[in-house]
């Protein structure tokens, strides 16, 4: 495997985080935070003359636009910097290229449509549904093509699932260097899926005793060919048309996308035309190279698919600093495992000395993200926030230095090392790493 030739490898351009700084930092740390708080005594800052208050605001004397002004609805103007962003220097091309989930502007479990991350080979295709076929062949006993109707005709089923790129946080590998969860944590997205069961599918073509992988293709250009084991491919996959209660965006897949829960978003392939049944993983014959983990004495792991269990604090982060000073502060964060539930998200503000067992809050889904919250009194000094999640299965996020000691730094996959955040006294917040 020749690493220049892998496109994905971040050209780095940036240099990571002032070694010097960052023992200073972990000597020299007080304990930020008090105690979580159970009864908060937020402070409204009320000023006289306030202009909110007194000045009487257009808002408030004008007419607003009718039911017929805005037919499929968009944000504020004053969110209008809640959006996907990419990082220039990352690839030499934008339609082979991804873009960032603003992580740090959304809260809930849920990701709006417009704001997933897109991770494309060959750009969006833009597919007419009327002219797009399903087809599964190979070793199946009766090949079947299924229209966008035939499908929305199998029983159907909604399902909320996180879909994580195997190269999240893969630029962090060998230090802080990203700064904002935007650009460190944001090649995942969590929607509702609407759609059917493959095993529906594979059922009425009969695979055949031999058929034991999944060949999935896409229709735009790339194809992006993926192996599939069958054992998956029965259990919980699904090929899906809507998400989040409408059709697909043509982003993510539409008219069809193949639903691979809890497993690295490159096997869930868009735009999906075709599932070919074999009897051995494509990987062995074209693709031996690509989605591997390089470790530190050259062989690679493969074949790893499930997403391990991972956690990042949303805000406080360095694109949303605390604004508000010293007093009731609200750490709110996400946790997701391809295993299945999150058990427990712990967080500290001292770099891992002291840690407290965060609140989840909202649904709890297999293989879906997790939202948790911290809420503390912020005496105004330092803090160096991080997360750690432990799904059901006992899985423990492990810190930076333990996935180095175990795979090296060559690896640009998998990486769910904690993550740590400088609060400053001002409210700045910066990627910085501790050891
Ligand atoms: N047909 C097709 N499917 C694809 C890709 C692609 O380029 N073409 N990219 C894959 C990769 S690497 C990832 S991480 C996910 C990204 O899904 P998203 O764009 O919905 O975030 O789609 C996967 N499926
Ligand atoms: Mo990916």
């Amino acid at each position: 495997m020749s690493r220049a030739s892998d496109r994905k490898r971040p050209l780095v351009s940036a240099a990571p985080a002032d070694p010097s700084r960052r023992q200073l930092l972990t000597a020299g740390l007080v304990a930020g935070a008090g105690a979580a708080l159970t009864g908060l005594a937020v402070r409204p800052a009320v000023a006289a003359g306030d202009p909110a208050i007194t000045e009487i605001q257009d808002w408030n004397r004008y007419l607003g636009d009718g039911v017929d002004a805005r037919p499929y609805g968009t944000p504020s103007p004053f969110e209008s910097k809640v959006v996907r962003r990419n990082v220039a220097w990352l690839t030499a091309d934008p339609v082979s290229s991804v873009n960032f989930t603003p992580l740090h502007e959304l809260d809930g479990i849920i990701t709006p449509n417009g704001l997933c991350f897109e991770r494309h080979h060959a750009g969006i295709a833009e597919v007419d549904p009327a002219m797009h076929r399903l087809m599964i062949s190979g070793l199946v006993d009766k090949p079947l093509v299924f229209t966008m109707a035939d499908l929305k005709r199998f029983p159907r089923e909604n399902r909320v699932y996180f879909l994580e790129c195997a190269a999240n946080s893969g630029m962090e590998w060998r230090g802080a260097q990203l700064n904002g969860c935007q650009f460190t944590h944001g090649m995942v997205h969590c929607v509702v899926y609407t759609g059917v069961r493959l095993r529906l599918l594979l059922e009425e073509a009969g695979v055949k005793a031999n058929g034991k992988w999944l060949l999935a293709e896409g229709a735009d250009s790339s194809a992006m060919t993926r192996s599939i084991p069958m054992e998956k491919a029965l259990d919980d996959c699904m090929v899906a048309f809507a998400m989040n209660g409408e059709a697909l965006r043509p982003e993510q897949g539409y008219p069809l996308r193949l639903v691979v829960p809890g497993w690295e978003g490159n096997m869930w392939v868009k735009w999906l035309r075709r599932l070919e049944v074999g009897d051995m993983a494509w990987h062995h014959r074209e693709e031996t190279s690509k989605y591997t983990d390089l470790l530190a004495n050259g062989k690679a792991r493969r074949f790893t698919w499930v997403m391990d269990v991972k956690s990042v604090i949303t805000s406080p982060s360095p694109q949303a600093p605390v604004t508000h000073g010293r007093g009731p502060l609200v750490i709110s964060g996400l946790a997701w495992s391809g295993n299945g539930t999150i058990s427990r998200v712990d967080v500290t503000t001292d770099g891992g000395r002291n840690w407290k067992t965060a609140r989840l809050d909202g649904p709890s889904l297999p293989k879906a993200l997790h939202r948790f919250y911290l809420d503390i009194d912020w005496d105004g000094s330092e803090l160096l926030l991080q997360s750690r999640a432990i799904d059901a299965d006992g899985f423990v996020q492990p810190t930076k230095d333990e996935l180095r000691a175990a795979r090296g730094e060559n690896s640009i996959y998998h990486n769910n090392g904690i993550q740590t955040w400088y609060v400053k006294a001002d409210g700045v917040v910066e990627n910085v790493e501790v050891s």
